[in-house]
């Protein structure tokens, strides 16, 4: 993007507070110059207390001001998800007063928003699929009126049979998106796993950020210390970046052909002269943490 172009309105949806993942793609969302964030949107499990952390988060950073709205915690076939919870355990309160667009419906927000957004939305993915899936059955007109979606999920490769947990959790959601007929830009699991961040990373946010990017630092030691991991993958604020600037991940385009069984999406996906399908390929990961860190402490 050139410097005078104006920032991309986005919306992002995500089931931040497991995988700590997410609490870093919530902060280069609402702080890339190149992105307007629109509102937030949770899914999967215990939403309301999705919705709590990224308010947190948020207000902390100095960006209460944009929307969050809680979503489906059951997915389309009526699935109740266990409690998981990894990373946000004893962060946001379990209770707080109501206010800032709160539980309006996540899936009548993203269809306000981009039906009424005057320029075209990016929508960001970074979980199951269940709002988008619901959102596109209820309005499928959505994929005509985004710039394109961004998702990170699926998983290429020699291990592709495996699948991948935000399209394996909800298939028919997926399916919805994936047939949508919308630009889609997938960061797949097996090259957005290959960015990682460790107790360094932690303590350089620490030391340079503000008190979100604290709050990050501490997730980020607590879900390394219950996960006993060095470090962690971060699938989705790398998916992110698809959203402003294909500089850290390549992309080619793709036909996919989507296999759907009951918890397993397999993707297949076949070089395309032109499609309106990219997947990613390989990942510049040491230029793109510096680049995470830089935009969470910039702010
Ligand atoms: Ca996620």
């Amino acid at each position: 993007m050139s410097r005078n172009d104006a920032p991309i309105p986005l919306l992002l949806d995500t089931d931040i507070g497991d995988d700590v993942d997410d609490v870093f793609a919530l902060l280069l969302a609402a702080r890339h110059p190149g992105l307007r964030l629109l509102g937030v949107t949770t899914v999967y499990g215990d939403v309301a207390q999705r919705s709590r952390i990224a308010r947190k988060l948020l207000r902390l950073g100095g960006h209460g001001d944009i929307p969050v709205v809680t979503g489906l915690g059951r997915t389309l076939d009526g699935r109740e998800p266990g409690a998981v919870m990894t990373s946000g355990k004893g962060f946001a309160p379990d209770a707080e007063p109501p206010g800032n667009g709160a539980d309006a419906g996540a899936v009548d927000f993203l269809i306000e928003q981009i039906m009424a957004s005057a320029e075209p939305p990016i929508l960001a993915a970074v979980g199951p699929l269940t709002n988008l899936g619901a959102a596109l059955r209820q309005e499928p007109r959505l994929a005509t009126r985004l710039r394109a979606l961004v998702v990170m999920g699926g998983r290429l490769g020699p291990d592709a049979e495996r699948g991948e947990h935000n399209v394996n959790m909800d298939p028919e959601a997926t399916r919805l998106v994936l047939e949508c007929g919308a630009r889609l830009r997938l960061g797949t699991v097996e090259v957005t796993g290959q960015a990682r961040l460790g107790a360094s990373a932690a303590a350089r946010l620490r030391g340079r950020g503000d008190a979100a990017c604290v709050g990050a630092a501490d997730m980020l030691d607590l879900y390394l210390r219950q996960m006993a991991r060095r470090d962690t993958p971060m699938y989705d604020p790398l998916t992110l970046t698809l959203a402003y600037d294909a500089e850290f991940l390549s992309m080619r385009p793709v036909r996919l052909r989507p296999t759907y069984a009951e918890r397993l999406v397999v993707l297949d996906a076949e070089g395309a002269a032109e499609s309106r399908t990219d997947v990613s390929v390989a990942a510049d990961s040491a230029a793109f943490i510096e680049h995470l860190i830089a935009t969470m402490v910039m702010a």
